[in-house]
Formats: C-alpha cells, sequence, structure tokens
C-alpha cells in the first residue's frame, strides 16, 4: 500500500508535512553569517526516551551553533544543529523524547513523524546503560521501520557504579548494528562514537541488514 492510499484513515498527510519540514529547513539551516553558508551532506536524528542524554550529547556534537524551533503546528522543541564529522558538515537533529513508536504524547507524535516523513540518513538511538533491555524496545521498533540505527549507549559512568558492564562487541555482533557505550556526562566514547558516525557520512550507501 502506498502512503496515499491510506489518507483516509490515518491524520498524517506525509506531503503536507514534508512541505513544511521544507520550509523548517529553509528557514533554519543557513541562519548563520553567509559566509558560513556550508552545504549539509547527511541528517543524523537523536532519538530516545526523555533524560537518556540526547541533548547532552547533541550539546557535545554541536557546540553552541544551534537552532530551536517549535515542530510545525505544535509548542515543541525540535533542536538542529552541524557538527564536523570525517571533515564532512552534517545536520543533527534532537528529537524530543519518545519510548516508542506507537505515540501517547505530543512529544512523542512529533518525533514519529519526523522519523516517518523525513529523510534521515542516520538515527543514533541514545539509550540508559542501566535500562539497556528495557529501552532495546525501541531499537527494534526503529530497526523493523528500516532505519538506519546506531545505539549510543549512554550513562556508563552511572552503569559502572551499579556494577553494570556492556559489552559493546558482544551487543554489535547480537544486533547486527553499530553500538558505541558512552558517558556524554563524562566525554568518553565521543570520538569513537563520531568515528562509527563517520561511516555514514562517507559511504552513504553503507546500509545494513537486519
Ligand atoms: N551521569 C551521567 N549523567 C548524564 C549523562 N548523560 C546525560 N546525563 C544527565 O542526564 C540528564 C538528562 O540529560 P538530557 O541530555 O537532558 O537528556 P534528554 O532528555 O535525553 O535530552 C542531565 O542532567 C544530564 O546532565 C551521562 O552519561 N552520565
Ligand atoms: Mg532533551
Amino acid at each position: 500500500m502506498t502512503c496515499n492510499d491510506c489518507r483516509n484513515y490515518c491524520q498524517t498527510s506525509p506531503g503536507k508535512l514534508t512541505a513544511i519540514w521544507d520550509r523548517f529547513w529553509k528557514n533554519n539551516q543557513f541562519k548563520k553569517s553567509s559566509n558560513s553558508l556550508i552545504p549539509t551532506r547527511a541528517t543524523i536524528a537523536l532519538v530516545g526516551s526523555p533524560n537518556v542524554g540526547k541533548s547532552l550529547l547533541f550539546n557535545l556534537l554541536t557546540g553552541s551553533y544551534t537552532t530551536v524551533s517549535n515542530y510545525p503546528g505544535t509548542t515543541v522543541d525540535i533542536s538542529q544543529g552541524q557538527a564536523i564529522i570525517a571533515g564532512q558538515t552534517v545536520s543533527i537533529i534532537d528529537t524530543p523524547g519518545m519510548y516508542s513508536l506507537i505515540p501517547m504524547t505530543e512529544e512523542e507524535q512529533c518525533s514519529r513523524d519526523f522519523l516517518l516523513t523525513e529523510s534521515i540518513d542516520l538515527v543514533i538511538h541514545v539509550i540508559d546503560a542501566k535500562h539497556l533491555s528495557r529501552m532495546l524496545a525501541l531499537t527494534f521498533q526503529l530497526m523493523e521501520i528500516q532505519l538506519p540505527v546506531l545505539l549510543a549507549v549512554n550513562m556508563l559512568d552511572e552503569a559502572e557504579k551499579l556494577g553494570i558492564w556492556v559489552n559493546e562487541k558482544q551487543l554489535e555482533a547480537s544486533l547486527g548494528i553499530p553500538v558505541v557505550t558512552l558517558s556524554a556526562y563524562k566525554k568518553r566514547g565521543i570520538e569513537t562514537l563520531k568515528a562509527k558516525v563517520g561511516n555514514y557520512v562517507t559511504t552513504p550507501a553503507l546500509s545494513y541488514s537486519y
């Protein structure tokens, strides 16, 4: 079934949303002075439950040149910034917290709509290492809808204090997607994250089969 076939049953109008987002990007993507108009090669979205460290990670990746806007038609904040990864300028989006692709709140609805309607080169699913198995449910949902997913297991410092150790390589082998363990708070694992994200920036055709 194509998207248009289900229009009568669903509230989301992909064409309309895309048009709104086109305007959003045009207004916000190159807001800085004209000598810093650097085209963005890839779009990377940070997604995950509330309070897992998405915004802290977003700030570490983008620095202070960010734009905060309302998601079209809502009062939900969505931040967009740029980062240099593997020598390329990439666009990083900090999405509102979501537990599942089946939305219960306006924030989740915005994040879900964003993921389903926009062209995204990589989704970084940020999870809390202390609640690994519970949070993997959304990872599987993202993989199921064929999005390119990188799992960022954050809050490693807190997990380690509780005696929880995460085996990055084993998790990568089990899930079949790239995994990075990190502590955004301690700035641990950020370079490894950038290196793995760099694969998506320099090799756009790279994809994983689940
Ligand atoms: N100990 C620890 N705290 C973190 C880490 N990452 C984020 N935090 C803290 O967790 C809280 C929520 O982070 P935030 O980035 O706002 O989460 P978001 O809701 O996913 O955007 C803040 O107080 C952060 O400073 C981490 O790796 N370790
Ligand atoms: Mg946040």
